[in-house]
């Protein structure tokens, strides 16, 4: 058993690629803790279905994407345990102990299905979409989890989660560790490059949104065709200048440099140059990163031994923490034999 803080975080096997935001909101952090923390880090298949579900075979390339991915992105196996979240029965077992101690007030007040909601049209609103934030907490719960690295739109629903485990730390006695949101300052939230108020997401349209398997060219054509404002000052401003605000951050927390120091550099130089400087950017790192994607997509058979290897790792905790949380809530344990 480690003694080091444990950590654990998810992303959804959604579209074909993880987009910008992902990574530089959550995944960039997730390789970084790999070693100060017992890392847990999860390919969240079940959620994927909440808004429309995708052809099978669609589900099973994306969620192998995302595994290739996450490893392309730094993760190493060796260092913290990287699994597929339906490989765990564990996880819906818990959630619907905590779905039963969920206001149905407090989970109308999530903003991320307000938002999916709206997005998704009234006859695709599935009761999964309205309750997935209550499997993210049992996600987070089952492992103990002491940081949470998520970004900005997360923070409500880790909130929840935090509630959650007190209300049945109350009820049924000391049983789960209340999580801590580690949210990023720089890249917290990535927006969308045609709409800067909202933040970039799979579910968005393409053109504002960049995905790690984009080509060069279209990178560099979605960031030059990037939302900003008419003063034509570069400036850090994300109240005022949201568009060009975010390209500062993009430019910022792919290079390590401060955003002003970024602001700073390109000030009196117009947008083209830090569109250009951005775009540039950007694909140094996707292109590398989408080739090492390919290489680990390329063994998929391998690509499974290691989510099996994370699965049999996620196992040995999360079991424990069903074990106990359902004998506290009163289950009758199963009879052996
Ligand atoms: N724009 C963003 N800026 C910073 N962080 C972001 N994250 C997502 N978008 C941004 C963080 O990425 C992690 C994994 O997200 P997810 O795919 O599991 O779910 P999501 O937040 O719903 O991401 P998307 O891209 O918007 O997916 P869809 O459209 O399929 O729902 C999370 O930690 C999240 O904070």
């Amino acid at each position: 058993m480690s003694n080091k803080p444990r950590v654990l975080s998810g992303i959804q096997p959604t579209g074909e690629s993880m987009q910008l935001g992902n990574y530089l909101g959550a995944v960039q952090n997730w390789v970084q803790m790999q070693d100060g923390y017992d890392a847990y880090y999860c390919v969240v298949d079940l959620h994927a279905i909440t808004l429309e579900p995708p052809e099978p075979e669609a589900l099973r390339q994306r969620t192998r994407i995302v595994a290739a991915q996450l490893l392309a992105a730094g993760l190493d196996p060796d260092r913290c345990a990287l699994f597929v979240q339906s490989h765990l029965p564990e996880h819906p077992q818990l959630s619907w102990v905590l779905e039963c101690l969920t206001g149905f007030g407090e989970a109308s007040r999530m903003t991320q299905f307000k938002d999916k909601s709206t997005r998704a049209g009234a006859d695709r609103q599935g009761v999964g979409l309205f309750t997935y934030p209550i499997l993210q907490a049992a996600d987070i719960l089952l492992y103990q989890a002491d940081q949470v690295p998520i970004g900005e739109d997360q923070r409500q629903h880790l909130e929840l989660t935090r509630n959650l485990a007190q209300r049945f730390n109350a009820r049924y006695g000391d049983t789960f560790v209340v999580p801590e949101a580690f949210i990023p300052k720089a890249a917290a939230k990535i927006l969308d490059l045609q709409d800067p108020t909202a933040k970039m997401s799979k579910s968005r349209p393409d053109a504002g949104t960049i995905y790690l398997s984009d080509p060069a060219s279209v990178i560099t054509r979605k960031i030059k065709r990037a939302v900003t404002d008419t003063d034509g000052e570069v400036r850090y401003d994300p109240e005022g200048k949201p568009g060009l605000s975010n390209l500062l951050a993009i430019h910022a927390a792919l290079t390590g440099a401060s955003v002003e120091a970024v602001a700073k550099e390109f000030s009196g130089q117009g947008y083209g140059a830090l569109k250009g400087a951005v775009a540039e950017a950007v694909v140094a790192f996707a292109e590398p990163f989408a080739a090492r994607s390919q290489e680990l997509l390329d063994d998929p058979a391998e690509l499974d031994r290691i989510l099996a290897r994370g699965a049999e790792r996620a196992r040995a905790v999360a079991s424990v923490t069903v074990a106990d949380a359902y004998a506290k809530v009163g289950f009758l344990p199963a009879a052996v034999g």
